[in-house]
């Protein structure tokens, strides 16, 4: 991400600021929905009680996700305004490593922000960017919102979905589908964290990149052992080891 405003790279909150600057410049693109904005400070708050780094919880949880995405038949990356201007190049790199389709499939839809990331997406080197316009043919059912609309060749015959800053309806919604989600949300109390098969609790930011650096060293490792990181995972013993680092790290002390 680009540091147009030059701030110092020793400032306490660069990374930070450096994630801001990138949702900001996405918005006035027309990338990320004024409500993104919102919805990324919600996730600094959590980032900030967390210590904004990977915990042995997440790098759990990003190893199992790594096993899911290499072990699927039909993975899908869904795609929404947040994720696309902070790691576009990332989705692409996830997708090629573990053969997974990407699909826009946003909760303020509008035909305008769905061309726009598709271009940017497509920029960035990906072939194929599924869910746009009329290709969102299929319902996703009991579903309300906007991302009830999917692709029939994407999300609706997908296994294995891997969704970013979700809303924990459509993440309920493709369980009784019969899918399984893959979910990476600061909130461990949120819906979807709790819902999710897997909850990968940290920022896109940092998660994606050790995402990619894992499917890619599983890739080699045969299907028994990678099945076997699956067989050991317990999401409901994540999250609670999860919450047990934030209680410690806020136990207030004089
Ligand atoms: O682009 P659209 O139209 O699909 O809209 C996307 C938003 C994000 C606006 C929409 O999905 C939304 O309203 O999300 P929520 O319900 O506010 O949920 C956002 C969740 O993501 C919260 O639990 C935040 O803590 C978390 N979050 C925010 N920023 C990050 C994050 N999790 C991981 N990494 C982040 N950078």
């Amino acid at each position: 991400m680009k540091n147009k405003f030059t701030i110092p790279k020793s400032h306490p909150r660069y990374p930070s600021l450096i994630i801001r600057e990138g949702l900001t410049e996405g918005f006035k693109k027309g990338i990320v929905a004024a409500e993104g904005l919102i919805a990324q400070g919600r996730g600094e708050a959590f980032d900030y009680i967390l210590g904004e780094k990977t915990l042995p919880p997440a790098r759990k949880a990003i190893k199992a996700a790594a096993a899911l995405l290499l072990l699927a038949k039909n993975p899908v990356i869904s795609v929404n305004g947040n994720a696309a201007a902070l790691i576009p190049k990332e989705i692409i790199k996830l997708a090629k490593i573990t053969g997974s389709k990407i699909e826009v499939n946003l909760f303020y839809r509008t035909e305008k922000r769905e061309k726009k990331i598709k271009d940017l997406l497509m920029a960035c080197g990906v072939a194929h960017v599924f869910g746009v316009g009329k290709d969102a043919s299929a319902t996703i059912p009991e579903l309300l919102s906007e991302r009830r609309k999917v692709d029939p060749r994407g999300i609706f015959k997908a296994d294995v979905v891997l969704v970013f800053l979700e809303d924990g309806d459509r993440t309920e919604a493709l369980i009784k589908m019969g899918k399984k989600v893959i979910a990476v949300d600061l909130n461990p109390f949120s819906r979807t964290a709790q819902k999710a098969n897997i909850t990968i609790v940290d920022n896109i930011v940092r998660a994606m990149p050790e995402l990619i650096k894992t499917s890619q060293e599983f890739k080699s490792r045969g299907e028994q052992k990678i099945k076997s990181i699956l067989k050991n995972y317990d999401n409901k013993k994540i999250l609670k080891e999860m919450v047990k680092i934030i209680r410690k790290n806020y136990v207030y002390e004089k």
